[in-house]
């Protein structure tokens, strides 16, 4: 998988060299560039943002430094048509399907915004020769894409053939399409006991069909606890 990062701190990215995301760049399964939109600037202070048609606070970010590095990023694409990933407090959630989609494409190209967010104009142009998905991390704010940004690119890489040491564990994750969609049980560790807190006896009793019992139980009681939401999808078999 190819993956391209645009941002004004390119900095933010340095942690995708480390743990599962990094073997897989280090692996080849994976290849990132991250490109800093102020070299796709031609004025002396490099500037990325002006203001709001309309009024309002804050600034906006001017389309053409987006329209060059894309441009830039399209005469690198491998001929398959890129998803450009364009994180946004008022985009689709961002899902585990969703996550699974991605995986199965060759190239993500990523737009991380900052400011008020991005001439809309670029995201308009770029649903010519990108799939455009505007995605959405969660319900609260961030200052920018990148968090999200990198936030998904673990979620995906992860579903990669080859990433996962052990594929298996992601049979039975929360959210997994064709899962039952419940939240993950509580799980432990030696040693058995530990500050007085001692690990539930049917964990330590070896009879496999009262562990699933048990694991199954605790899985519906802080789903409906927490997601009640994910009960109902669950009930009518919506899951994935
Ligand atoms: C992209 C600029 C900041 C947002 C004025 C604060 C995603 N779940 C999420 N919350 N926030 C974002 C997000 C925020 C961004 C940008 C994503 C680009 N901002 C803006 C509008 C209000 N500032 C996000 N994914």
């Amino acid at each position: 998988m190819r993956i391209d990062l645009i941002t004004i701190f390119p900095d933010y990215f340095a942690p995708l060299d480390l743990s599962l995301v990094g073997k897989a760049i280090a692996g080849g399964l994976v290849d990132v560039t991250v490109h800093d939109l102020r070299d796709y600037t031609h004025d002396v202070h490099r500037s990325v943002d002006d203001t709001p048609y309309g009024g309002g606070a804050g600034m906006v970010m001017k389309p053409a430094p987006w329209g060059e590095v894309l441009d830039d990023v399209l005469t690198r694409a491998n001929g398959q048509r890129p998803v450009l990933v364009v994180p946004s407090p008022s985009g689709w959630p961002f899902t585990q399907a969703v996550a699974q989609e991605l995986s199965e494409r060759d190239h993500l190209v990523f737009t991380c915004g900052r400011y008020e967010g991005i001439d809309q104009r670029v995201v308009e142009w770029a649903s010519g020769p990108f799939d455009v998905r505007e995605l959405s991390l969660g319900d609260y704010v961030l200052n920018g894409g990148e968090v999200a940004a990198l936030a998904i690119i673990e979620a995906v890489v992860r579903l990669l053939p080859g990433v996962l040491g052990n594929p298996e564990s992601l049979v039975e994750e929360s959210y997994a399409p064709g899962t039952d969609g419940l939240l993950e049980y509580p799980v432990y560790t030696k040693p058995a006991s530990w500050r007085g807190l001692d690990v539930p006896d049917v964990l330590l009793s070896g009879h496999h069909q009262n562990v699933a019992a048990w694991r199954e139980q605790k899985s519906r009681d802080i789903t409906a606890a927490r997601r009640p939401d994910l009960v109902n999808r669950v009930e009518y078999g919506k899951v994935g």
